[in-house]
């Protein structure tokens, strides 16, 4: 058995954290080699409730689960944590926009931001995917300045899946037959799933669908997928979430195969003219060590560099309205 890692989860009482934990401990993340501690944080009226899910843990008998401390302190939930998921925000309710969450979740990250800076390993992994994702990672990074940037990224795995699994039923083939889709942007309706360097089964995905249906269906159904989910379920994605979440930290951390990339919110460097220093969702590839890199030299249509600049200059105006904590 190897070192247990720490992994530390905020929000762990919510609904997402329901599914993600006990995928994180039965081995889903890192396999079954990898022995988890697990530092959970809640506000204190959720502490008992978060009481309820540690029982829950231990009554799984986890062989891979090594310990799990519950606590209303951020400074001791991400002590020397190895990996972060920050999923600890008011989630959106129908009706609401996600700039409407932003001045309620805003100061929770420059909070943990702060917590992570002090207590947490020099190079943790820090999954942002409390809404608005981008922003709460740019909060988050902002008050973490002795942590690289390159530790913080915000969630678009469930956007980049939402957009595999249309494509995959439009095709009639698995989700695994597809490569190459891009989610360019921020988590929100503004961002810009793009299928011109997709492949299914390894032909161009461009050359086996309409053009009317990327731009009249394709297009707005991944945008509005939260939405609709909100409106048939009366609450927002949570399996789903939980399950984007370990794609995007497992593939973050042992890497991107065959060619093929995910997309993941990460600093943005200048890359396709998007703003230094804005988490922005671009196509990346990870190394076998967990080292990202934005995938450079794709060809950008006029389409598509209109699409991505819409999405930036959201992202800049949220920045806007938080730029009394960074
Ligand atoms: P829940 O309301 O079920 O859970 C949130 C939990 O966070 C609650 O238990 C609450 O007590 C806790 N919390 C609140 N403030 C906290 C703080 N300061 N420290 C620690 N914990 C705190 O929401 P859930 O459905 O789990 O969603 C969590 C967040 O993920 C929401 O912001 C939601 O909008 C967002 N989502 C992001 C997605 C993405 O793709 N990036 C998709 C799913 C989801 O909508």
């Amino acid at each position: 058995m190897k070192t247990p890692v720490v992994i530390a989860v905020a929000g762990a009482a919510g609904q997402i954290s329901y599914s993600l934990l006990f995928r994180i401990v039965s081995g889903e993340l890192f396999g079954l080699e990898q022995p988890i501690i697990l530092r959970l944080l809640e506000i204190t009226p959720s502490l008992e409730k978060l009481h309820g899910v540690v029982m829950e843990l231990n009554d799984c008998a986890y062989p891979l689960l090594q310990k799990v401390i519950p606590t209303d302190d951020s400074r001791v939930a991400f002590k020397d944590a190895d990996y972060v998921f920050l999923a600890g925000a008011k989630p959106r309710k129908m009706g609401m926009k996600r700039k409407d969450l932003l001045a309620s979740n805003a100061l929770i990250f420059a909070e943990q931001g702060k917590a992570l800076n002090e207590v947490a390993s020099r190079h943790v992994k820090v999954l942002v995917t409390g809404n608005p994702a981008n922003t709460n990672a740019l909060i988050t990074q902002r008050n973490a300045p002795d942590l690289s940037p390159s530790c913080f990224a915000a969630m678009s795995m469930l956007d980049h899946n939402r957009a595999i699994s249309q494509l995959a039923e439009k095709c009639g083939v698995r989700s695994k037959d597809i490569k190459n889709i891009i989610i360019w942007g921020n988590h929100s309706e503004t961002q810009y799933p793009d299928l011109h360097h997709a492949t299914v089964k390894g032909q161009n995905a461009f050359a086996l669908v309409e053009d009317e249906w990327i731009t009249e269906y394709f297009i707005p159904t991944v945008q509005h997928r939260g939405a609709a989910i909100i409106g048939a379920r009366g609450l927002s994605s949570a399996a789903s979430a939980a399950n984007a979440a370990i794609d995007q930290m497992r593939a973050w951390t042992l890497g991107t195969q065959n060619n093929d990339w995910v997309s993941m919110a990460v600093f943005a460097d200048g890359s396709y003219g998007i703003e230094n220093g804005l988490f922005y969702s671009f196509p990346v590839r990870v190394s076998a060590e967990g080292e990202v890199t934005i995938v450079s030299d794709l060809q950008i249509d006029a389409f598509s560099l209109m699409r991505m600049q819409v999405s930036e200059r959201e992202l800049k105006e949220e920045r806007m309205a938080v730029q009394h904590l960074l």
